[in-house]
């Protein structure tokens, strides 16, 4: 019989060979005529399966609520100050992204393996948070430079709401406001923000939908899809930064000596 001769790469997720694309086995025809959005195309390339619409609108709105915070957050900083250098729009939007990381936007994939493994050996918030200050690990997903106790990120409040709506279970996120309650009483800037939301709600997705074996949600964890989510948001405004600063015509960006403290 016929010997395959062995391959380069592997592939899995889309077929571009036949009379058209395919995304997981789904033709290009099919997600226009049945109304697919980002959220099912982000389900069929990411985790390669259908999901139920209550999940792909969730995928929708982190990826709406996380597209911008602003100009003075680090990733749009970085991207500014590269437009303004005369870059081009792929530099400039790299150049954003690449702040993206344990302590801005990124924080969602550890938020998420934190939250899992303490909920699943059943530690008490008290037990998880004070364990990780002995180990000298900030808690992923709790704390941010401007919202407080007294000032919520809209953001997560909004994402809560929609997950108490439409989830089976939110026993995960239940879990991270908890956490939050106690982290609270140490400071006020520690709530849960909301690359802890995304992640907390993103293991009650996980878990809670029946799409997904538990060896599928640990792979999906420990590969760490999550951070994602932020990565592919927050381009949409990196790259409207852009935009904005090549329309503007703005000049070079150079920091003003003042704002710098010069020491020895
Ligand atoms: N402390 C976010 O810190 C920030 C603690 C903590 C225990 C914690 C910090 C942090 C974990 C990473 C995380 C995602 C760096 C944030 C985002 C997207 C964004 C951004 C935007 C957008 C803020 C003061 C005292 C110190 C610290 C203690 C702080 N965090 N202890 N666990 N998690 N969080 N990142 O304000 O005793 O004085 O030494 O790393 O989840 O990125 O909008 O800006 O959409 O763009 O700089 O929302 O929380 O506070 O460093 O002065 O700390 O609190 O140990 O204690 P800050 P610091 P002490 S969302």
């Amino acid at each position: 019989g016929k010997v395959r001769a062995p391959t380069h790469i592997i592939s899995t997720i889309s077929d571009d060979r036949g009379e058209e694309p395919c995304y997981a086995g789904v033709p290009m025809s099919s997600i226009v005529e049945q109304g697919y959005g980002v959220g099912d195309v982000i389900s069929l390339l990411w985790f390669k399966r259908s999901l139920p619409r209550y999940c792909t609108h969730f995928i929708e709105i982190c990826i709406m609520l996380c597209a911008d915070h602003g100009p003075c957050v680090s990733g749009a900083h970085n991207t500014i100050v590269t437009a303004r250098a005369g870059k081009d729009l792929v530099s400039s939007l790299v150049s954003g992204l690449l702040t993206i990381g344990p302590r801005f936007g990124g924080a969602i994939d550890d938020a998420a393996r934190y939250f899992k493994d303490a909920y699943d050996r059943g530690l008490t918030p008290y037990e998880f948070v004070e364990s990780m200050k002995k180990k000298g690990i900030r808690v992923p997903g709790i704390g941010h430079r401007i919202k407080r106790g007294d000032n919520r990120d809209k953001r997560v409040e909004l994402l809560q709401q929609f997950a108490h709506t439409h989830f089976p279970s939110v026993k995960y996120m239940e879990y991270a406001v908890q956490v939050e309650t106690y982290t609270l009483s140490k400071a006020n800037n520690l709530v849960l923000n909301v690359d802890g939301a995304i992640g907390s709600l993103f293991l009650d997705l996980l878990a809670g939908s029946g799409m997904f074996s538990k060896q599928e949600i640990d792979e999906i964890v420990g590969i760490g899809y999550l951070n994602g989510l932020f990565v592919l948001a927050r381009s949409i405004g990196l790259i409207g930064h852009t935009f904005d600063q090549k329309r503007l015509k703005q000049p070079l960006y150079r920091h003003p000596w003042e704002d710098v403290l010069y020491t020895k």
